[in-house]
């Protein structure tokens, strides 16, 4: 997923999520396995179920077509894509990822580059926390983040 989606590419992919048998102004997470398909995604399974659980969790259940449209548009940015995927795990808006956070947000992590390995929420802590406040800012979070992703 590094090729960059051109506005043409976002329009079609529109049309897709348009189709989507649940699209009103947004589709239910039971639609996204179809979607990824329809977009030429290969996924596994298990990595719909978790991309499922994704969008329970962080949307309740619906995705919304600017959502989904946010998401293409970085994709082929890991720089923008992982800040926005960050922002969207504040799920309490504090601007720092607790503990909860960073277990949904690891999950996301692990399905989008399977080299990811499971961290603890200490370690993570000890290696985001850069300016050592005892909280994990966005930034922060944005930082690591990258560092993970590069590190095989
Ligand atoms: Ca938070
Ligand atoms: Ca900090």
């Amino acid at each position: 997923m590094t090729i960059p989606y051109t506005e043409e590419e976002l329009e079609e992919a529109k049309a897709i999520f348009r189709s989507m048998p649940s699209y009103t102004e947004q589709i239910s997470s039971k639609d996204i396995p179809r979607f990824h398909k329809a977009l030429g995604w290969p996924s596994s399974p298990a990595q719909f179920q978790t991309y499922i659980n994704y969008w329970d969790s962080f949307y309740g259940g619906v995705a919304s077509l600017s959502q989904m449209i946010q998401v293409l548009r970085v994709i082929h940015d890991s720089v923008a894509l992982m800040r926005d995927r960050v922002t969207a795990c504040d799920l309490d808006g504090d601007g720092c990822v607790d503990p909860k956070e960073f277990k949904l947000l690891l999950k996301y992590l692990m399905i989008h580059d399977p080299n990811v390995k499971s961290t603890s929420f200490e370690t993570f802590l000890e290696e985001a926390d850069t300016n050592k406040d005892g909280r994990v800012s966005i930034e922060e979070c944005t930082e690591w983040v990258q560092k993970c992703l590069q590190r095989k």
